[in-house]
Formats: structure tokens, sequence, C-alpha cells
């Protein structure tokens, strides 16, 4: 099946597409250094290399992102899309190719490969009635009400009259395929769930939607849009220039793919593992050579993700410490394929300790004292002694192992093992101490020292610099400048790796202006980046008008995925907020709010929430009251339509296991059903409460509290005591009404 130009004469990577619903942060950001990396390797090495990545614009999730923050889903689309772009741009990520899935390049390539499907008898229409995660946007088995297993949400229920894929013919072909492709995907734990998950049996996938409209219209029966995954992955094809008539286009499809390797997070393997090979084998297009999932970046505990709002944005770490220092910590810390925790505290220990006092710190001495000692010209390396050769055949171990251990994706090992060499190097400067004359030395044996150490300590920063290059492109061009080697770009483009060896650095060569490379991180540094997050959430609580946990779609208005207003636990302990404070009722705290008829006030009074109250904890309610509270800190209308209210019933009321105040609620919105946590249990029976209709804050982020996920939160009064009295109306509504 794989039957086009081999690997060695050039290679096709990819990141996944990533949804616009909010901005990038480090978990986008270490897969796409993973392949940058990879990337650069490959050319270096000489091999004809394209490199993509892209964003996925479509679908069900997106279209209720962009309604949700007051714009069209293109124009959404296209603010957070040009967010991910310009982080690429910003973080040096040379990809050849940025492909959205909103381009007409690639909508052209989606209904071809649909009619192509349709044609060779792989779809069929019927109808489907089940459950469908919007998070993941993934079908789900189970009944009404199961929770999505990859996120926890909810699922929906959707029936609709839909085209299917026949997965189902697949199974064998696919258990065959792995079997005969043992190197398919990795790393094994992944080859496991999915060889599991294929045997566990494959139902035919429904592959359009009629309930809405943010996609690719099914050719020829335009009510349909194309599922969203089948028009995600295509993504890797469509970019090459399938089902285009250029033959520009075509010759580069026909050059690169089939792809040689998809980088993908861990949580999207059964889309490409299974879905995507299956969609090709139909289509009697070649299967990829690779997928390869990493494992996922853990922040306080969890993994980094927009939903749960823990998250660090690769901006920020580049701002103090330089997108070098982001790609060798990730690349270095985390064994790829596992998961690891990120925290500013062990990036700055890594920085400081390999990168600032390692491998800059000896080039600095070696470069300065080539300046020094020889007028920056590298001086000739006579009469080498067992010291030289050791170093040497350390160096040439180092070239023999970094290569194969990264191109196994094992960048941690490739560098531990590249780092002993930079200490190894640092340990022969300081056992030779070049800087220094013995008194019993004669200068003319001081100067042939000199030279031997400081030209074989150069040519093994050489050598330690052109290894590395693809992880710390920045720096390896400063240092390959500062050795007198010019532009290590342009070496790339040469080809440098397949020659590099010892010795390529020549007496004569005329060294560079020694230049700082990772001036050491102050004790602040760890502070400073922690202040640039925060900055960066409050302007997105400010934003939003309240205080949020959910920074994710930080400030640049469109992507605000939009806040609500939280508790001020320490205040409300304190009995120092007011009664027009609106809490979430998720909290298990007492709730309080203003008259919910009055939506803005309500929000305004959150916004208050932080201010020092005016009047006594538990003091009346009065007009009089809330004035003193409302100084003129107002928010925009626009800050108010972020705050997505609606109506919603209650479904199930249960109390949650072991939390005296939570309240487990299944509410529904008319469009969706969802699970909202809220600290209503010692004032509501849990079975009054079923079929009441309430407001909730529908755009809140996701949170987890005793384990369960909690999406969204509820709107209540405070009485005086504190105790909630739920938001009501006296009129009819239907499930799902806006309040605004
Ligand atoms: O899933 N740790 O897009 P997405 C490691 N559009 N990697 C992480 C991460 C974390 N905490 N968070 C995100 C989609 N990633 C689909 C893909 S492809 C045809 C369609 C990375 O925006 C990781 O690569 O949710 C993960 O698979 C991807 O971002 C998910 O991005």
């Amino acid at each position: 099946m794989n039957n086009s130009a081999p690997s060695s004469e050039r290679y096709y990577l990819t990141t996944p597409i990533y949804y616009v619903n909010a901005r990038p942060h480090l978990g986008h950001a270490y897969s796409t250094i993973v392949c940058d990396a990879v990337a650069r390797r490959k050319r270096a090495l000489g091999i004809d290399t394209w490199f993509l990545t892209g964003t996925d614009e479509h679908g069900q999730k997106i279209e209720r992102s962009a309604e949700q923050a007051g714009r069209t889903p293109a124009e959404f689309a296209a603010a957070i899309s040009g967010e991910f772009r310009g982080l690429w741009e910003r973080l040096g990520i040379s990809n050849d190719d940025f492909i959205r899935t909103t381009e007409e390049r690639h909508k052209r390539g989606v209904q071809k490969l649909f009619s192509v499907l349709c044609e060779r008898g792989f779809i069929y229409k019927g109808s489907y009635t089940g459950q469908y995660c919007v998070s993941d946007e993934a079908y789900v088995d189970g009944p009404p009400g199961t929770p999505c297993p990859d996120c926890g949400r909810i699922t929906e229920t959707v029936s609709e009259e839909n085209y299917f894929f026949k997965l189902s013919a697949f199974e064998r072909k696919l258990l065959e395929f792995y079997d005969a492709n043992p190197g398919f995907m990795g790393p094994e734990s992944t080859r496991r769930e999915v060889i599991s998950f294929v045997r566990g049996g494959l139902k035919d996938l429904s592959v359009s939607r009629t309930s809405f409209s943010w996609g690719i219209p099914v050719p020829g029966d335009e009510k349909h849009v194309i599922y969203v995954w089948l028009d995600a992955l295509a993504n890797y094809i469509t970019a090459l220039g399938y089902g285009s008539d250029d033959p520009k286009d075509q010759a580069r499809f026909a050059r690169f793919w089939p792809a040689d390797m998809h980088l993908i997070g861990k949580e999207i393997s059964r889309f490409h593992c299974v879905y995507w090979p299956a969609f090709l084998m139909a289509a009697g297009i070649p299967v990829p050579r690779s997928v390869r999932a990493n494992g996922w970046l853990l922040f306080d505990q969890g993994k980094m993700s927009k939903s749960r709002g823990n998250i660090v944005r690769a901006e920020t770490v580049q701002e103090v410490l330089g997108a070098d220092a982001l790609r060798y910590f990730l690349l270095r810390e985390i064994p790829f394929g596992q998961d690891g925790s990120f925290s500013f505290d062990a990036l700055v220990q890594r920085y400081n300790g390999d990168l600032a006092n390692g491998y800059g710190n000896l080039v600095s001495r070696v470069v300065n004292m080539v300046h020094k000692y020889f007028g920056g010209v590298v001086p000739d390396a006579s009469a080498l002694t067992n010291a030289e050769t050791a170093l040497r055949e350390s160096a040439v171990q180092a070239i023999g192992a970094f290569g194969p251990a990264f191109d196994e994706l094992n960048f941690s090992e490739a560098l531990k093992s590249l780092w002993l060499l930079v200490a190894e190097t640092d340990g022969y400067l300081t056992a030779n101490a070049p800087w220094k004359k013995p008194p019993e030395r004669s200068d003319a044996d001081h100067a042939l020292l000199q030279a031997r150490v400081l030209a074989t300590a150069a040519e093994a920063i050489r050598v330690i610099t052109g290894l590395v290059y693809p992880i710390l492109p920045d720096s390896a061009a400063k240092v390959w400048r500062q050795l007198g080697q010019g532009e290590i770009a342009d070496a790339a483009k040469n080809s440098f790796l397949t020659t590099l060896a010892w010795g390529g650095l020549k007496a004569g060569t005329k060294f560079g202006e020694p230049a700082p490379l990772f001036p050491r991180a102050e004790k602040d540094a760890v502070e400073r980046m922690q202040n640039i997050e925060d900055q960066n959430n409050k302007s997105v609580i400010e934003a939003a008008g309240g205080k949020s946990e959910a920074p994710a779609a930080a400030t640049a208005s469109p992507s605000v995925a939009p806040t609500a207003p939280e508790v001020n636990a320490e205040a409300l302990a304190k009995g120092t907020l007011t009664p027009t404070t609106v809490v979430p009722v998720d909290t298990a705290q007492p709730i309080a709010t203003a008259e919910v008829h009055q939506v803005p006030a309500a929000l305004e009074s959150a916004r208050l929430s932080t201010t020092p109250p005016a009047a006594p904890a538990g003091a009346p309610l009065t007009p009089a009251t809330e004035a003193v509270v409302a100084e003129p800190q107002h928010i925009s209308i626009d800050d108010f339509v972020k705050v997505d209210l609606r109506v919603a019933q209650i479904l199930v009321a249960e109390r949650v296991p072991k939390a005296d105040k939570l309240l487990r609620l299944e509410v529904d919105l008319g469009y969706e059903k969802r699970q909202i946590l809220a600290g209503i249990a010692q004032h509501y029976e849990p079975e009054k409460l079923i079929g009441r209709k309430i407001v909730i804050v529908a755009n809140l982020a996701p949170r987890k509290m005793r384990g369960l996920e909690s999406n969204g939160m509820l709107l209540a009064a405070s009485l005086p005591d504190g105790a909630p009295v739920l938001a009501g109306f006296l009129e009819e509504v239907p499930l799902g009404a806006r309040l605004k």
C-alpha cells in the first residue's frame, strides 16, 4: 500500500490541526515544537521535507463558541486561526504550509473524497439516533445521559438522517494492516489501545450532520454537512493538493503522500489510527506510514487544556526565557509518549542548570578565550594528548547515539547523552585550565596547551551545536556564527548533518564576536512568568466581568470563551461580601445575587465582588446599600453579552456523596443536556427541584469538583443569612432562551 517515494528521499510530517475554539497554549506548542524539531533535522539531513500544520475550523463546537462570543463562525475562526499562525511565527516554527479547513482548496478536496467514498460504495444513507459529544465531536455508545468517555461531559442525543461510512467493513483489514505494519502507530500504549478498540468491533460511522450548518456541505445534498472529523483528517491530503486540477498541486501530492508521520496527542489516536486509515483504504489512497502520539502536558495536576482553564501560554515562556528554552525543556523533560508536568520552577531549574550554566557557559568560556589568547582565530592543535583523544571519542560516540535516539523521538535520551558531552568538555577545560599558567611551565609550552585545549573544546562545541540545532535553532545559529561557521540555516540547506564529524573546525578559522546565549535566569523569573500569566488571566476576567478560572481564550476579543463571576470565598468566609454579589452556586458556598430580572445589574455587581464592601455583612439589601456598593466600575454591553445566560430545566438532582453542600444536577437547555454541580444541598431537597426551570451561566468554563465535572453555574439570590433562592420566571419560557 505504501508505494511512493521512500522516506530517505522525502519526508512529510504533520501536527494535528488545532480547533479554533480558544487560543493556543503550551499543549499545542508541544506537539508543534516536536514536529518542528523533526522537520529541521530531516532537512539538515538533506531530506526533502514538508511540514504541515493548521487549524480545524468547522463543527458544532466552533459554531457554538462563535455564537457565544457574538461573532459569526467565519470571523471567529479567522481570528483564532490567526492567533495560532502568529504564535508559530513568533516561536520560529518552520512549517511549509498552514492549512485552514475553511479554505477553498480544502473544501474542494473534502468534497472529492466524500464523492469517491460514495462512488466506491462505502457511504450510504441511514438514520441515526444516539449520543454525541460536541466537545470532542465524537459519537458515543450508550443510553441518553451517557457521559463522554474522553472528557466526561454529558453527551447529547442526536436523531438525524445521516450518511454513514461502512467502517464495519474495515475491522479485519485494519487488524491485518496493524499486524503487517508494526511501526504504524506508537507508542506501544497507543498501539495496544487502538488494537483493542478495533477488536471490540467497529460499527458504521455517521459522517454527516443536519442539525447545524457550519461545515462543508455533502456534494449534491447540501442540507448535510460532512462530519467534522472526516473534514479535519482530510486536511493532510487536501493541503498537499488532493482534489486539485493544478499539475503543481498534483505533483506535490504525488511526491509527499503518504505522510511519514502524523504527530498527534494521544487522545485523538482513534481518529488517526482507525477512522483515517479506513477512509483512505476505502478511497483507494495509500495510508500514512506512521502515527505517533505524544503524551499530555500536565499543569496543576491535570491535562493542560482550555476547558479546564489550567493553561500556560507559550508566549509567556518565550518572553522571559526565549523560545529555545521552551523547546529544550519540553523535549528534555518529557520522555516522548509519556505525560509530563510543566511548572515554572522546573523550567527555570532546567534552563539555569543545562542551558545557562551548562552549554551557554561552556560556549562563552571557549569563545572568549579564543578571542583573548588567539585574537579570535582558531589555533593549530598539534601534539595531542590522551585527553584530546578521549574527548574526540566521546564526541564520535555522541554523533552516533544522538541521531538514532532523536529519530525514534527519544528526544529526552538524545539530549541527555549529548549533555554528557557538554559536561565532559567542561571538565576537560577545567582540568587543563588554559587560562592558568603554572610557573614551571614555559611560555611556549603554555601557548601549545592553550592552542590544543581551546581548539579541541571549540570542536566539541561545534559538534554539540550541530547536533542540537533542530532543538535549539536560534541558539545554535548564534553559536555557529561565533564559531566562524556562518549561517547554520545555510548549512542546514546544504545537509550539514550528513557530514557532521569530528575534525571540521579548521585552524585559521576566524571566530565571530562573542554574544550572550542564555543569560542566567534570576530568582524573579518564575514570578515574572506567573505575573504575566496572571495579568493575562486578569484581562480575560475583566473582559468577562468577573473572576474566572478559564483564561484559555484570553484577551483578543473574538477568542474569549466567556467567563462568569465566581465566588470570592475568602471574602465570603469573612462575611465581607454584600448581598448584591453574584457568586456561583457550584462552589458550595452561600449564594447571592441581585434580582435575576435585572441580569445586567447582577453582572455588574459580580464585577464588584472583589471591591471592598461598603455595607456591613448581612446588611439588608436596600437600594441605598446597592448605591454605595455600585461605584462606577461599569462594564460595557460588549462585556455583558459575553456571558451566556440561559433558561434550563432540572432533569436530575441528587446529592453528591461526602459533600454536604453539593447537588449534582442534570439540566436540559433544549439544545443540549449537561451536568452542573451546585452548592445548594443544604437549602433544597433534590427531589423537589426536578422539573424546575432555572437560569444558568451556560458558557462558564467546565471545572471539576469531587471528581465530577460542572458545566456552568446556576443563578440564585442570596438572602441575608446566606440562603439561596433560585432565580425563576413567572411566565412560561422555552428551554435554552437567552437572558439579555
Ligand atoms: O483535537 N498536552 O484539536 P485540539 C499535550 N482539531 N498535547 C496537547 C495538550 C496537552 N495538554 N493539549 C493540546 C483537535 N495538545 C482536533 C484535531 S486533527 C485532524 C484534528 C495538542 O485543538 C495535542 O497534539 O483539541 C492534541 O492532540 C492537540 O493539541 C489537540 O488539539
